[in-house]
């Protein structure tokens, strides 16, 4: 059976290297495996208050950025969630299917809502839009971050329990996580991931942050109390979360960049980690500048969303079918 991948970064930030690490990258290599589906979430950016400027802004953003990190438009849908109108329809279908108790316990509910006073019911329901994103395209499988599994094991039970009520109508997906890189930490403090969300910049490289700032950012990251350069993360895990950037961004195996670094101090390792960065991200930032303006980007979004909605729309078509709704 030919794979078919699904997955998707939200535009509520400024894309960070957790976000490229845990899922942009997998994305581009995935290209080469079956056929791709790569949508920017945008229903689910605004569960929470967007700024509308800059909310279609960094869409645009991001849509350059899949681009320039090396997701072939030929080859692969690039589109818009919002775009393709099958997303909340099918969406709505899954909160019928969904049970309040289980989702009163998904985790990134209760971490983006504790404290908060006025949530948004969309918060509450965005796991099941999430399990119409990819059930709607029978997504075999989804390369997400660490934080996702959640929803990926609510998509399957959603999938599973409409399949026995309904008849079989959807794929259920399968999780993707990557062993190195699946949850890349904060700069300052490794017990927290690394999240665009989060008030203190220093704690994040953004893609589109220049050398000068990437240095210094990295110059400034939290380490551990001895001064060798060893993975190990129940008792250094500030150093362990950079040897996984190094890792990822240099290509080198995790015991090679421990070998690499051995007998040095923090000082040069922070320096030759900025230095794989900013190499890796140059080519990524010219192309980003090229096309995050052009005529050509709408085109590809435009595009991208006609082929989406063919095949979005045929599953929801069957599942209304399936349900009974009122066919004409
Ligand atoms: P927020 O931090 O605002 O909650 P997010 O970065 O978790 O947002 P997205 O931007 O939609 O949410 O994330 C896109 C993908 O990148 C997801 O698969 C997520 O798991 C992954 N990802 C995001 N941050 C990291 C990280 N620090 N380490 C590894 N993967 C990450
Ligand atoms: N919930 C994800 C973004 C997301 C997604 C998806 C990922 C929305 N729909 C479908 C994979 C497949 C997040 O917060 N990172």
């Amino acid at each position: 059976m030919t794979k078919r991948f699904l997955s998707g970064i939200k535009p509520s930030g400024d894309l960070n290297i957790g976000g490229y690490i845990g899922a942009l990258r997998q994305f581009v290599q995935l290209q080469e495996e079956g056929e791709c589906f790569f949508f920017i979430p945008d229903l689910h950016a605004i569960t929470v208050a967007q700024d509308p400027k800059e909310l279609r802004e960094r869409s645009r953003q991001l849509a350059a950025f899949y681009i320039a990190a090396g997701i072939d438009p030929e080859r692969n849908a690039i589109f818009m969630q919002s775009h393709v109108p099958a997303h909340a329809e099918l969406g709505w279908i899954m909160e019928t299917q969904a049970h309040f108790g289980e989702m009163s316990r998904m985790t990134q509910f209760k971490d983006k809502s504790a404290g908060k006073d006025n949530v948004s019911a969309a918060l509450f329901t965005y796991p099941a839009l999430m399990a119409a994103d990819i059930l709607l395209y029978g997504a075999t499988h989804v390369p997400v971050g660490d934080d996702q599994k959640q929803h990926l094991e609510l998509t399957r039970d959603l999938a599973t329990r409409f399949n026995n009520r309904y008849g079989k109508t959807f794929v259920v997906p399968e999780p993707m996580i990557q062993e190195v890189g699946a949850r890349v930490m904060g700069l300052d403090d490794p017990s927290s991931k690394m999240s665009k969300s989060n008030p203190n910049a220093s704690s994040y490289i953004l893609l589109l942050d220049e050398p000068k700032l990437i240095r210094k950012k990295f110059s400034r990251a939290v380490t551990d109390s001895d001064m060798s350069v060893r993975y190990d993360w129940e008792t250094k895990p500030a150093v362990s979360n950079l040897i996984e950037i190094f890792s990822v961004f240099s290509g080198m195996g995790i015991g090679e960049v421990e070998k690499h670094f051995e007998g040095q101090g923090y000082g040069n390792f922070k320096k030759e980690l900025a230095e794989v960065v900013v190499e890796k991200l140059d080519p990524i930032q010219q192309k980003y500048a090229e096309i995050v303006h052009s005529e050509e980007l709408d085109r590809i979004l435009r595009r991208g969303a006609e082929q989406a909605a063919q095949v979005a729309n045929e599953t929801l078509r069957s599942a209304k079918d399936a349900m009974g709704l009122l066919l004409l």
